[in-house]
């Protein structure tokens, strides 16, 4: 048995859509954002590095979102190719390029106090908005994407476009979905994907939740 440390419309959305994709048994354990408990010595223990999400596995905890979705993939077919398929290279190279920089990017973006002096905001957000555009134009343009046999790729970057559209409130001017088409399609076609109804479901996400994504009202717990 598997249990998600979870907290609504965190970076926990994609892994636990690629472990409903791969109707994988596990459980939920909320995280407590309010009262910082990803900070605390005890969810430590399983992400030294206090952030959301960890995975316990009976190989002990997994954390990283990428590494999750490795560590899935590897044992559910469907997630992504096997490491004997051609296509092998290029997913993982994708899926590398969406963790250590997209998703870095957007930690920028979202905690702008952890990166940039309290003066320097403006600027901050204003380069770091015009490096995000850059990398989803990129991956629009050359990864290697499947709208409808959605893996872990794909589920990483819906959550990506779904918080560009949302997060930070009043700092999304930046975020065009319709200048990715290709981006554009893949939010489209997992809105109506089950992973997505049962997560939406459970974190209360709404029925548009990657196209035209509303504010997450979670039925226990916040986004922040
Ligand atoms: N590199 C990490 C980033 C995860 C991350 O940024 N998690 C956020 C929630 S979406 C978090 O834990 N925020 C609370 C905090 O930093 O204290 C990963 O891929 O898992």
């Amino acid at each position: 048995m598997l249990t998600l440390h979870y907290a609504p419309d965190n970076a926990s959305l994609i892994v636990r859509l690629a472990l409903e994709a791969a109707g994988a048994p596990y459980t939920t354990r909320l995280v407590d954002r309010g009262a910082r408990t990803q900070r605390g010595a005890a969810y430590r223990r399983l992400n030294p590095a206090g952030r959301i999400p960890a995975l316990e596995t009976p190989d002990g905890p997994v954390f990283e979102t990428g590494a999750i979705l490795l560590w899935l993939a590897e044992r559910h077919p469907g997630l992504g190719p096997d490491a004997q398929e051609p296509q092998r290279g290029a997913w993982l190279s994708w899926l590398f390029f969406v963790s250590n920089t997209l998703h870095a990017d957007m930690r920028a973006l979202f905690y702008p106090e952890d990166y940039a002096p309290a003066g320097a905001a403006q600027a901050h957000h204003a380069l770091t908005a015009r490096r995000l555009a850059h990398h989803l134009a990129l991956i629009n343009a050359h990864a290697p994407i499947a709208p409808h046999r959605p893996g872990g790729l794909e589920f990483y970057l819906a959550c990506c476009l779904r918080w560009g559209a949302l997060y930070p409130q009043g700092g999304t001017g930046w975020f065009d979905l319709k200048a990715t088409p290709a981006l554009a399609g893949l939010a489209r076609a997992l809105d109506g994907h089950p992973a997505a109804l049962a997560a939406a479901r459970a974190e209360g996400l709404g029925p548009t939740p990657f196209s035209a994504p509303s504010p997450a009202v979670p039925p226990e717990g916040s986004a922040t």
